[in-house]
């Protein structure tokens, strides 16, 4: 479904065999060295997802090579197979795979675990210099998703349920959206995942070098 320009959401794009694959690596990379963390907000707050980041550290000024906010060790690299999926993923939102070149290179991925009291506040994501649409995929407890508008965090915004398996494609006029997730439903997950809470997976082009 085309939400807005550029914002395409494929339901149920991972098929249960990936979805266990990709909960499997996911669990791998939130192990320490450079594992999981709690990020902290510009603003002196946490934020109540934690995350892992692959390729390049997300944290409240930029990114950085090594977990700055967390252990300080280099942050783990980016896996082809992943880097692969995104452009996949972008094929399959956009009919079309993104040409070849260094602006559709997947060489970041930020991995938020949720749990049920997780939210996350409406924001744009602006700290990579690449224009390149960002992929997200869903996995566990369905969330409420709110794609907002260009302009303010507030209306006008439309609410989507993201569920387990699902991916996202955010390009074109709408990568520098504001957007959040205001809810977590509890127990809405594949029972056969075996996840408590919610993980989303964001694969990112930085085009910071
Ligand atoms: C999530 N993650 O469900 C969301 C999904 C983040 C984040 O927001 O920054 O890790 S990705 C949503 C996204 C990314 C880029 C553009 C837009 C949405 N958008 O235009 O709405 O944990
Ligand atoms: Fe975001």
């Amino acid at each position: 479904a085309v939400i807005a320009p550029g914002a395409v959401h494929v339901p149920d794009w991972l098929g249960a065999a990936r979805q266990r694959e990709l909960l499997a690596a996911c669990r791998a990379w939130a192990r320490p060295p450079a594992g999981l963390r709690t990020v902290r907000t510009p603003g002196g707050g946490v934020m109540t997802a934690r995350q892992v980041c692959l390729g390049l550290h997300w944290y409240a000024y930029g990114y950085a090579r090594t977990a700055v906010d967390g252990d300080g060790e280099p942050v783990k690299p980016m896996p082809p197979w992943l880097a692969e999926l995104g452009r996949e993923a972008v094929a399959a939102a956009y009919g079309a795979p993104p040409e070849p070149g260094p602006d559709t290179a997947y060489d970041i991925a930020l991995i938020n675990f949720y749990d049920g009291d997780s939210r996350m506040g409406m924001h744009r994501d602006a700290e990579e210099r690449s224009t390149a649409p960002v992929v997200s995929l869903s996995l566990g407890d369905t969330c409420v998703f709110r794609f907002g508008n260009t302009a303010s965090r507030g209306r006008p915004y439309q609410d989507v349920e993201l569920c387990s398996g699902d991916l996202f494609v955010f390009g074109g006029p709408s990568r520098p959206a504001y957007h959040g997730v205001p809810k977590v439903l509890p127990g809405t997950g594949p029972r056969e995942l075996g996840l408590t809470g919610r993980l989303n997976i964001t694969l990112r082009v930085g085009g910071l070098g």
